[in-house]
């Protein structure tokens, strides 16, 4: 039987994805389960794995092609008496069957009509069917329901676990475009629905209430990088013109929004690092076989966790529209990393309760993923604070941009031998610059320079990590 294979739900408002690469080619034959297509949306490349056992009859998509959700890419001839695994029917669509991706390629302007009038039992459909997609963009048949998504940002980070919330896509999508956390808003329609006219008197409460310049309600890009004329480059010199990719498109957004929305200090301090260097490089001559590399990031990961609890307003988002502070009780950071397709700020969970060891592993894994390509959506979700380490490219300091709805980050550069001046003697130390970039709403400047003073003495002392962490 030749079963017609959709690219599959990729996660709440994707509704479309670049090909980055087709792994089969006709006549190859596949198990359920093996990759078949490599895409990228905004917040993650995925392997697509095929649904059933067969052989590629028919490609219907290319690399370099934009597919939509739903959308039929290739087409299997099923082997004889391979069970397909089945989808039960009102829980997600099978691939021959696009009911409710189908829907999805609807245009705006339909979604737009049909949203103010869906019933609320609808929009609790919809707010299921966005739940979490499974790793490689494929929904898992036999799963048990999981619970609620988060409602991830543009980069992928969100704070922390949180209610699905009764709203159409659209009225969700103009959330995020604003720069409208939709969590905030009050419903006003039946069972607490939420309307797009929710969301722009929010936006306008925001405004008038803090001051802040980024949600205009009236105007849905303000989230997005201004448009600005540019002059004819021609004029001056040959040009090329590139597209952007999804990662830096989305990049460009957020950090735009953060720029905008948060007002922002940057605290430099400076770590004598010496001793724990010494430390460090003995312990990686201890290493086991297949054990990461002990790095300055690991370290910095378990110091930030005691950080944390010492100084919670750290561990923190600010809820200007209910005039309140969320403080976590979880403890999770995420690290900036460098990957040949841009910048990537995969999460490491619960830094709280792993050793340096294991968060060196944890770090080496999840960095790998992000280098790679096999990161998920939810491997970008529920970070309470960045760390941005340079130090290993070099440089002698930044001013890293907060990463909303977080409140700090952590930029680090590379530590170099310095002479410090102590006890009237010149001494020459291993110091590492490290700065800290705050929400000014909600962090004092004395509160930061504390913070990262601390950081800097448990670096410098680790016992301060058992005495005080
Ligand atoms: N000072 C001196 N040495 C440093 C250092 C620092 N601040 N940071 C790292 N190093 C060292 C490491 O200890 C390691 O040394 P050895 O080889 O002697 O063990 C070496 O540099 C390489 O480290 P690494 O960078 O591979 O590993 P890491 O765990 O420290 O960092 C990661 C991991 C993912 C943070 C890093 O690879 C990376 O991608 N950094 C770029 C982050 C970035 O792009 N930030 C900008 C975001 S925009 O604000």
């Amino acid at each position: 039987m030749a079963t017609e294979f959709i690219l599959p739900e990729l996660g709440e408002n994707i509704e479309s994805a670049d090909v980055v690469e087709v792994l089969v080619s006709v006549g190859d034959s596949v198990e359920v389960d093996d990759p078949i297509l490599e895409i990228e949306t905004d917040k993650a490349s995925f392997e697509v794995p095929s649904t059933v056992k067969g052989v590629i009859k028919e490609l219907r998509v290319s690399a370099g092609e934009v597919a939509k959700v739903g959308q039929v890419v290739m087409v299997i001839e099923e082997s004889e008496g391979a069970a397909k695994e089945e989808a039960p029917e009102d829980d997600a669509p099978s691939s021959a069957e696009p009911s409710a991706q189908e829907e999805r390629q609807d245009s705006d302007e339909q979604e737009e009509g049909q949203a103010e009038q869906e019933e609320p039992e609808a929009a609790t459909a919809t707010a299921v069917s966005e739940a979490p997609t499974e790793s490689r963009g494929q929904v898992d048949l036999n799963r048990e329901p999981e619970p609620p998504a988060e409602e991830p940002s543009s980069n992928g980070t969100s704070s922390g676990a949180r209610q699905l919330v009764p709203a159409a896509p659209s009225t969700r999508r103009l959330a995020r475009e604003i720069g409208v956390n939709i969590q905030q808003v009050k419903g006003t329609g039946p069972s607490g629905r939420i309307s797009i006219e929710d969301v722009k008197n929010h936006a306008k409460k925001l405004l008038s209430g803090a001051g802040a310049p980024a949600a205009a309600a009236s105007a849905p890009a303000a989230a997005s990088v201004p448009v600005v004329t540019l002059p004819d480059f021609s004029k001056f010199g040959e040009t090329k013109r590139e597209k952007m990719s999804n990662v830096r498109r989305a990049t460009a957004n957020q950090m735009h929004l953060n720029w905008s929305t948060i007002p922002q200090v940057t605290q430099f301090d400076k770590a004598d690092i010496t001793d724990l260097e010494a430390l460090r490089k003995q312990l990686n001559k201890r290493r086991a076989e297949g054990e990461a590399k002990l790095t300055v990031t690991a370290i910095l990961l378990k110091v930030l966790a005691s950080a944390l609890k010492k100084f919670p307003q750290f561990n923190a988002s600010i809820d200007m529209a209910n005039e309140e502070v969320v403080y976590k009780d979880y403890f999770n950071v995420g690290v900036a990393v460098d990957t040949d397709r841009g910048l990537l700020v995969p999460v490491v969970r619960d830094v709280d309760s792993r050793n340096v060891k294991q968060l060196a592993q944890d770090l080496n894994e999840i960095a790998e993923k992000a280098r790679n390509k096999k990161i998920r959506p939810e491997d970008f979700q529920g970070s309470c604070i960045t760390i941005s380490n340079l130090g290993g490219i070099g440089g002698v300091g930044f001013t890293p941009i907060v990463n909303s709805p977080e409140v700090a980050i952590l930029g680090v550069s590379r530590a170099s031998m310095e002479p410090v001046y102590h006890d009237e003697t010149f001494y020459a130390r291993l110091m590492m610059p490290i700065c800290l970039s705050y929400d000014h709403r909600l962090i004092d400047g004395a509160d930061a320079a504390r913070f990262l003073r601390w950081v800097c003495e448990a670096l410098e002392n680790p016992a301060l990590l058992a005495f005080e962490g």
